[in-house]
């Protein structure tokens, strides 16, 4: 065959190949399982792909938990793909900070803008100097691993404005976090919630579960300012002031005392300090608590009764964040030592322990981070040194702020925001982006324009859920499990997953070794390494059990606790040491002023934080929000439902107008919208400035947290309210 033949041949080849390939792509139906990320419950799904399109999603059959159901921000997953509205290309800042002057890049010219920046801050101040801040989660290996490949020890998470005093209020009394425990519904006979409202604020397996619950006659009490979704359903529900949940707490705790309800053999076994609780909870009889929070005294003392004919098969939910109130560390603990007193920790239907590979002998996944060395320096945040009762992990990131503005310890000067939108998700905006002009570099890297991308000086388009892979997820729990999230579609646009984008990163700032997978395949390859587990065992199902059934220990022998005495330390040695009392007077919440009231937020079943609002499918469902407001001071305030309204934040630095939504159902000192509105990035059009913001009334409230629990007081915030004109 001569060269011009062979060359023939060639060509002939490659087309066949190419004809070959585009009929295998047209054919091509697959089922792909993953892992939603519609929100940050990351429920376990199966994607269907036609030709490289989704679509269908659902829950992952095999879960029975899951048996197939998805909630409805899941089901929009698709609609969120296929939005143009979200970015695209890597973006540079060209005009003012959030101007929304951008230039295209290319991801080269992007990522050496950063580098280049990086590299500077890191030779004069060091890699402490650069701080990461992201959502958490199971998904956290390789940009952990990146930041502390550069030397930062500034690792921060979204928990500052989630579940911190919750977290700090579990380790305070065993030794470990919140984490330690998930909850029972399954075979639990009465739980008790306290705003944690589990019919709205989704997670699909609980809410699944907890209907069963109902379903079989089991009880539900709700607490809350206002009447959710789940208060609609629950068996009992009491409407309290705003911010007493700690004085309720104390008046059942008395009660349980007093009328020797509890478990006393639990209670002999386990407990350090039941002495000291008794005797602070004396004077808090429940007529006092009444005082407080408006529920009556002879209905406390029937509910600790009840509840008690229950127990061990009960659970006080210690609330995901406990509403965020200057006191929250001391509601959420209180919840918890209610848990301790019924005996309901590892028994059926309560609290148990979560179990991990190595409760069940199996060896865990390994980790990238415990591959690199740590920073030695301090973190610059305080966590874990200055302040020795909060946890150094994720550390507090409102405490960045400060820090930035004083550069001390140290001075911060570049800021990458992963998978995160603090402007959105911590208290004013406005206060917050002038500590951030402090920064010589800020970086979002986001699937969506949050409020922070959009003030950026380098945005990059990250691919979503459906067009990555992510690091294997160890799943603790009855029955520990690994599970898998595939990518199922390529991603659209230039948008790049995160491995690569940190891996990139880390290569061209010399801290490569580290990174040396090529694809994720060869990163899974290697967590797995040791398991005696194959990434051929995922295939059945998405993920692989590693126990056959349910793992309990018993609860009067084999109980782990991590604090010194071993047991649930009600007297708390990591409190008392660092002059923290365990148990704190309660002090009454202060009352909204004459025409103003307190800002209360929660979620909608149709939306994610801020980040729905301009979903094509959501944004119709629920295209704004409302203000709810008590019937009686509507009446005073001569507001009607369905009235324009104008509500000012107490400084009187933001303002704006909503429609009002008029109902008993709401404590009178309180109004309430549900969070997330009020967008102002114009590039989307459909959540542009539609409803208003609860997070830019917050002015103010930057540094004002739980002092003991470390969370932003997000709840410490009064609005005034009239009629629109
Ligand atoms: N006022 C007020 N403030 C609040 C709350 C409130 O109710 N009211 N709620 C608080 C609570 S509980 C929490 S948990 C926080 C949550 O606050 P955040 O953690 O900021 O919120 P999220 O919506 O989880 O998402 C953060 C960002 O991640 C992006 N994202 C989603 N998926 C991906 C992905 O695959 N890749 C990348 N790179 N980015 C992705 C989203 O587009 C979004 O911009 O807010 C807190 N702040
Ligand atoms: N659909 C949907 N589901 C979600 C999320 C989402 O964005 N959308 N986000 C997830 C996340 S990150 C979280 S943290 C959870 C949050 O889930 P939940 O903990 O259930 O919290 P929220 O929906 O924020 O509701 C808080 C409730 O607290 C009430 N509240 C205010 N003040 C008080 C008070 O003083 N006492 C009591 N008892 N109640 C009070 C409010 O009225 C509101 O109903 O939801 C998760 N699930
Ligand atoms: S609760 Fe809904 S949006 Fe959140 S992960 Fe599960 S299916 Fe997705
Ligand atoms: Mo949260």
């Amino acid at each position: 065959m001569g060269l011009i033949e062979a060359l023939n041949f060639f060509i002939f080849l490659a087309i066949l190949a190419i004809k070959f390939s585009e009929q295998g792509v047209k054919d091509i139906k697959e089922s792909v399982f993953s892992i939603c990320g519609m929100c940050t419950i990351r429920c376990p799904i199966q994607v269907e792909v036609e030709d490289g399109v989704v679509k269908w999603i659902e829950g992952n059959p095999h879960d029975p938990a899951m048996a197939g159901r998805l909630c409805a921000k899941g089901s929009a997953g698709i609609a969120m793909e296929y939005d143009y509205e979200r970015p695209q290309y890597p973006m540079i800042r060209k005009g003012k900070r959030g101007e929304g002057e951008w230039e295209r890049a290319t991801w080269d010219e992007a990522l050496n803008f950063i580098t280049e920046k990086l590299k500077g801050i890191i030779e004069k101040q060091g890699g402490k100097a650069v701080a990461l801040s992201d959502r958490g989660g199971p998904f956290r290996d390789i940009h952990r691993s990146f930041l502390r490949a550069i030397g930062s020890p500034n690792y921060f998470n979204h928990d500052c404005t989630c579940a911190r005093n919750v977290q700090h209020a579990a380790i305070s009394l065993f030794g470990s976090g919140r984490k330690t425990f998930n909850y029972d519904y399954k075979q639990c006979k009465h739980l008790v919630l306290y705003g944690r409202n589990v019919f709205e604020s989704l997670r699909v397996k609980a809410a699944n579960t907890i209907m069963e619950l109902l379903d079989r006659g089991g009880k539900i009490t709700y607490i809350d300012v206002r009447a959710s979704g789940t208060a609609m359903k629950a068996t009992r529900f009491w409407m309290v002031r705003p911010g007493t949940d700690y004085a309720l707490n104390l008046g059942i705790i008395h009660t349980v005392l007093r009328d020797n309800l509890y478990d006393a053999e639990f209670t002999d076994k386990w407990l350090e300090g039941f002495k000291g609780l008794q005797s602070f909870v004396t004077e808090y009889t429940p007529e006092w608590a009444s005082r407080e929070t408006g529920v009556p005294a002879q209905e406390i003392v029937e509910f600790a009764h009840e509840v008690s004919e229950d127990k061990p098969s009960v659970i006080f939910h210690p609330g995901w964040m406990t509403a965020r109130y200057l006191d929250s560390f001391y509601s959420s603990r209180t919840a918890y030592i209610l848990n301790a007193l019924m005996g309901s920790i590892e028994a059926p239907g309560g609290l148990f322990f979560q179990k991990g590979p190595g409760d069940v002998g199996a060896k865990g996944l390994n980790a990238l981070l415990d591959t690199i060395p740590k920073p030695k320096d301090k973190r610059v945040d305080g966590c874990g040194w200055k302040y020795k009762h909060f946890e150094s992990g994720p550390g507090l990131l409102h405490l960045l702020y400060p820090a930035i503005l004083s550069e001390n310890p140290y001075p911060i000067k570049a800021y990458i925001v992963f998978r995160h939108d603090p402007l959105l998700s911590l208290p004013g905006p406005e206060e917050q982006k002038k500590v951030l002009d402090k920064l010589d570099l800020l970086v979002a890297i986001d699937s969506n324009y949050s409020e922070t991308g959009w003030y950026a000086d380098v945005l990059l388009p990250s691919a979503t859920y459906l067009e990555k892979s992510s690091v294997l997820r160890s799943g603790k729990g009855l029955k520990p499990k690994f599970d898998i999230r595939k990518q199922a579609i390529e991603p659209r646009n230039e948008a790049k997953p995160d491995w690569w984008i940190f891996k990139s990163l880390a290569e061209r700032l010399g801290v490569g070794e580290y990174f040396k997978f090529n694809d994720v395949e060869r990163f899974w390859e290697w967590q797995l390494e040791g398991t005696g587990i194959t990434l051929a065992d995922f295939e059945e199902k998405g993920f692989v059990s590693l126990a056959n059934k349910s793992v309990w220990w018993d609860r009067m022998k084999d109980l782990k606790f991590k604090t010194p005495s071993k047991k649930i330390e009600f007297v708390s040695s990591l409190l008392e040491e660092n002059g923290i009392p365990s148990f704190t007077p309660y002090e009454s919440p202060k009352k909204p002023e004459k025409g103003s009231f307190r800002l209360a937020f929660g979620r909608s079943p149709v939306h994610t934080h801020g980040r729905t609002q301009n979903n094509p499918v959501l944004s119709e469902i629920m295209p704004e929000n409302t203000l709810w407001i008590n019937a009686e001071e509507a009446k005073r305030l001569g507001i009607s439902n369905g009235d324009r309204v104008e509500v000012t934040s107490s400084d009187g630095t933001h303002s704006g107008t909503i429609y009002a939504y008029v109902t008993e159902f709401i404590h009178p000192e309180a109004v309430y919208m549900v969070h997330g509105f009020g967008r102002k990035v114009p590039w989307q059009t459909r959540g542009y400035n539609k409803g208003l913001g609860d997070y830019r009334f917050e002015t103010g409230l930057l540094n004002v947290y739980d002092p003991v629990g470390g969370a932003n007081a997000l709840l410490e915030c009064y609005v005034r309210v009239r009629k629109a004109s």
